[in-house]
């Protein structure tokens, strides 16, 4: 009888706007729009371009030289294996463990002890964002008081992630706008002077937006001191196999750390280097002291997945795990990772040698020098203004161009746009 009546009540005020203090339509009043993502907002905006000659160098996804998404040739032949054959039910909380098993070895080395030890706590997350949010949660439940140190600058949904983990952020020094190098000595300065037992997030290879990486030298020095210093090292494994086309040599920063004994984290992604950004498909690993750790630990990562999400996507991970678990077909993988990040290459030599041919009075060195997805320019907000509004290109606005989104094609036109608005610069 009372709920009828607080329903009766609801209809009658719905039609009468007041009802009490506030009126039925009103429980919203107070949330304004958010505000645009430096990324994906760059997304919509090219979507809503009518002009034919627009180019969208914003997001990193990887287009073919046509421009065009590209589904690599590994991962139809799995999904021809898949169709048909699987069933769709639940995966456990911490995902395929299959996958799980493939992707491990890729981050730590295919005869691993950490892994015949079975000390690694791994689980399948929702891709490289969902790994590093699963990190920042058990980070804040397991080490309430810590802060987690990151680069600068780094990619823009890191601080998003850490932030709705509520755990405090620090910044470290990485990159040197002059030099449009590493600013290496002000980095290992950060380092020394973070409390001892600090969090950090480092970009295992390809460091986004900059492109600029630690050699292996100095990965070493950073390993070393981080040893000295007690820190917790983080690695955002967004792009193996995007910097130099191996993702064996590109997991040398994690490796590094490993001859050196660190008990590190490792958040992983499928969606670049298999081209499976839309499913979703990631890992999220802590090295443990021993096999009952890794036991704890997991069960942990399971509880906080479970009212989250309950447990992960099967198809991205099915993809995944039949084209890894066959020697043939991961060699077709491997090809087509190397095939992407040369095409990359190229058109690196050729935006740099297209803006010096116009008579660019500036260095643009930096573009074949930096690796990975991304060119970090030097334009400022400003000059990336003008190339949306006068030439129709879309990036973001800290001067990031997404060197997978250039083709043969579109960069003369973009060549001439850079130069038009850096020439007066
Ligand atoms: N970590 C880094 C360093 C990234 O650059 C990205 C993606 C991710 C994690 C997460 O990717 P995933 O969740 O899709 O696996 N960065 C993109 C896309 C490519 C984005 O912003 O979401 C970028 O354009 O920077």
């Amino acid at each position: 009888m009372a709920l009828r009546s607080s329903i009766t009540r609801r209809i009658l005020s719905s039609s009468s706007p007041v009802h009490g203090s506030r009126s039925i339509s009103s429980w919203w009043k107070h949330v304004e729009p958010a505000p645009k993502d430096p990324i994906l907002g760059v997304t919509e905006a090219f979507l809503a371009d009518p002009n034919p000659d627009k180019v969208n160098v914003g997001v990193g996804a990887y287009r073919d030289d046509n421009g065009k998404p590209v589904v690599l040739d590994c991962v139809r032949e799995a999904e021809r294996r898949i169709a048909g054959n699987m069933n769709m039910e639940y995966l456990p909380m911490g995902g395929s463990n299959k996958m799980v098993e493939e992707t491990l070895k890729l981050a730590y080395g295919d005869d691993s002890d950490l892994i015949k030890d079975k000390r690694i706590a791994a689980v399948q997350a929702l891709s490289g964002t969902g790994a590093c949010r699963l990190f920042a949660d058990f980070q804040k439940r397991f080490s309430p008081d810590s802060q987690i140190y990151i680069p600068v600058p780094t990619w823009s949904n890191h601080h998003n992630i850490w932030r709705d983990a509520n755990v405090p952020q620090r910044t470290f020094h990485y990159y040197h706008p002059e030099s449009k190098g590493l600013d290496f000595a002000s980095l290992m300065d950060d380092v020394k002077n973070a409390p001892n037992g600090s969090f950090f997030l480092l970009h295992a290879c390809a460091h986004n937006p900059t492109g600029v990486d630690p050699t292996e030298e100095q990965w070493k020095e950073i390993s070393y001191q981080f040893k000295v210093k007690g820190h917790f090292a983080f690695f955002d494994m967004a792009y193996q196999g995007f910097a130099s086309g191996d993702p064996e040599r590109d997991a040398k920063s994690i490796r590094i750390f490993l001859e050196d004994g660190h008990l590190i984290g490792c958040s992983q992604s499928y969606a670049k280097n298999m081209g499976l950004y839309g499913q979703r498909v990631g890992c999220l690993s802590l090295v443990c002291e021993d096999e009952k750790q890794a036991v704890a630990v997991k069960s942990q990562l399971q509880q906080i997945a479970r009212p989250m999400y309950s447990n992960p996507p099967v198809h991205g991970a099915l993809v995944v795990s039949t084209i890894l678990s066959d020697p043939d077909l991961k060699q077709v993988w491997l090809k087509e990772v190397k095939g992407m990040a040369d095409r990359i290459i190229g058109m690196r030599s050729a935006l740099k040698e297209n803006i010096e041919k116009l008579g660019s009075p500036l260095s643009w060195e930096h573009i074949t020098k930096q690796i990975g997805m991304f060119c970090y320019s030097g334009m400022t907000p400003e000059q990336v203004d003008r190339l949306t509004n006068e030439f129709h290109i879309y990036m973001t606005r800290n001067g990031r161009i997404s060197m997978a989104g250039v083709t043969t094609g579109n960069v003369e036109y973009l060549a001439k746009a850079i130069h038009e608005v850096t020439k007066g610069a």
